[in-house]
């Protein structure tokens, strides 16, 4: 028995969404266990809203059991017509978003059992951590998430640093699963290509500064290709789940250097890691990014 939510992708993909049922096999997306439907579909809402152009075309919903084989047949237009609540009554501001792509997608490169957990356990709790923060100050749920980061200066000293630590890795991560791609890897495209050239000389020198930036960050952190104030590239690190949004910057691409990220692979060889994670930089998704914050 399980309840599946069906949509379509724009590259014509079924994705499906199953939670309460003890199966996590075969499916796209999947939820914890023992969620209602309520929750599940407030999640449902919240990915949507997240990803509207990448899921454009809302399927519908079906409930009851339905047999693996039977899902392709039953990707058929139900309804065209998106979930209009988007807000949540379980008082969860933040969804955590689903893995745009199967925990194993990212293979050879990121093993399926470090995404499962990073995605599942750690993104799952900054979530958790920072909707109970910010329930005992709902005036901050109004914010999008970008911009309680930008204005962490105004967040009450009780909640500061769960906010932060939390809020930052939240946004991070939700960044982190887009910017890679089983068909990533390769050399940049478009605009964000000239830029880079334009900044660094060329790719190279590039991953270069970015690889180091990854590899001398002490303990946890995040390497990042930013946009500073001054609309100018820039490579930085923070440490822990700092986000350069909190420094007056923009993050268009970044990659997690804490040893959850890759410590079940590459085991303390964090520099192969990184060499490594260029085969699923994902530079369409770099690219947009780059676009939007440029505009
Ligand atoms: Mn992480």
């Amino acid at each position: 028995m399980g309840y599946f939510f069906i949509w379509k992708s724009l590259r014509g993909r079924c994705c499906c969404y199953k939670f309460n049922d003890g199966d996590r096999s075969a499916l796209y997306f999947e939820v914890e266990q023992g969620k209602t439907s309520h929750q599940a579909f407030q999640h449902l809402i919240g990915f949507m809203s997240l990803n509207r152009r990448k899921f454009l075309v809302v399927l519908g919903a079906i409930t009851g059991a339905a047999a693996l084989g039977t899902l392709p047949a039953a990707c058929q237009p139900i309804s065209q017509t998106p979930p209009e609540d988007q807000s949540s009554e379980s008082g969860d501001t933040f969804q955590l978003p689903p893995l745009p792509y199967a925990y194993d997608a990212l293979e050879p490169y990121i093993d399926a059992e470090t995404m499962r957990f990073h995605h599942d356990k750690h993104h799952a709790g900054y979530t958790k951590n920072l909707n109970a923060a910010l329930n005992k100050h709902p005036q901050f749920k109004k914010l999008s998430d970008e911009d309680l980061l930008r204005q962490i200066s105004t967040v009450p000293e009780d909640i500061l640093i769960t906010v932060r630590n939390n809020g930052g890795g939240y946004v991070n991560h939700k960044m982190f699963w887009e910017i890679m791609s089983p068909d990533g890897g390769g050399e940049p495209t478009g605009a964000i290509a000239t830029a880079i050239k334009e900044t660094f000389g060329s790719f190279e020198e590039f991953k270069q500064q970015f690889n180091n930036a990854g590899s001398k960050r002490f303990g946890s952190g995040w390497a990042w290709l930013v946009l500073d104030g001054e609309g100018k590239l820039k490579v930085t690190s923070t440490s822990n789940q700092d986000s350069p949004l909190m420094e007056g910057m923009y993050p268009i691409m970044g990659n997690d250097v804490w040893e959850h990220a890759y410590y079940l692979k590459y085991r303390n060889n964090r520099g192969e890691y990184l060499t490594q994670w260029w085969n699923v930089v994902n530079w369409q998704e770099v690219n947009n990014r780059f676009e939007k914050a440029k505009a």
